[in-house]
């Protein structure tokens, strides 16, 4: 039964697919997750480049692994004619150490993230995933975030040629569902993302984290900090909000 079904037995609308985030979003990720593998990377080329954790919080308003690298070489002043290669090749060493991060099995879920997903799943709703990071570790990560077959679509960084804020990984995921905008929600953790979902068309629901509580989130249909309190978010409060949303 699809979920636009199941809502018009119930009289509740539902969303017919919700595309969710990845990085902040289904895990806290960033902090001591992707920051690590970074300055792992940097001191692997003896660069005198570390990122603290306030200074990366910063830095994620540029999406993207390599862009990020790129920019934080720039701050320093580290300049060569190569810099372009040269973030690559810091980004393929990253990306190999955050894999082996993933592969440990040592990311968690966000509280309330597996309960959200699987009650969606009952109701029909169809899930999909929407990040601007890189296939190599996001996809072992959603597979053992959310267990494999979970999700039906997922739209990777190395997908698209535009990076979040550009709604193009929102509009691609929609169009392999063959889901249209104003049926399905997406959830976010931060600004860049909002901007992006919000530019497919899509009502939004931003979960924050300490990174992304300042962020400027107006247009997002609902704010929240957990998806467990002040009670947990369900399929029931997504359809509300596309509900919202169409008026
Ligand atoms: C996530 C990103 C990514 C990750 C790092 O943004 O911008 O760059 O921080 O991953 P969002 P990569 O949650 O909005 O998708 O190094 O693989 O890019
Ligand atoms: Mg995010």
């Amino acid at each position: 039964m699809t979920g636009a079904m199941t809502g018009a037995m119930t009289g509740a609308m539902l969303p017919e697919a919700v595309v969710f985030d990845v990085d902040g979003t289904l895990a806290e990720t960033e902090r001591d997750g992707h920051r690590v593998a970074f300055n792992r990377a940097f001191a692997a080329y003896q660069l005198e480049l570390y990122w603290d954790i306030e200074h990366y919080g910063q830095l994620l308003t540029i999406t993207g692994g390599r862009r990020r690298i790129l920019a934080g070489l720039r701050e320093r002043g580290i300049m060569r004619d190569d810099l372009d290669e040269f973030a690559r090749a810091l980004h393929r060493i990253k990306t190999d150490l955050f894999v082996e991060e993933v592969r440990r099995g040592r990311i968690c879920p966000r509280p309330g993230v597996r309960d959200l997903v699987e009650d969606l799943r009952r109701h029909g709703v169809r899930i999909a995933v929407a990040t601007t990071g890189t296939r190599a570790w996001a996809e072992p990560l959603v597979e053992h975030l959310l267990g494999a077959g979970t999700v039906e679509v997922a739209v990777f960084g190395d997908d698209v040629t535009e990076l979040k804020p550009h709604p193009q990984a929102y509009r691609m995921a929609l169009e392999r569902l063959g889901v249209c905008a104003a049926r399905a929600v997406a959830v976010e953790d931060s600004g860049p993302g909002l901007r992006a979902a919000l530019a497919a068309g899509l009502a939004t629901v931003v979960v924050t984290n300490d990174y992304t509580r300042h962020h400027a989130l107006d247009g997002a249909a609902l704010v929240r900090e957990e998806f467990d309190h002040p009670w947990p978010l369900a399929a029931s409060t997504l359809g509300q909000m596309l509900t919202v949303a169409s008026r």
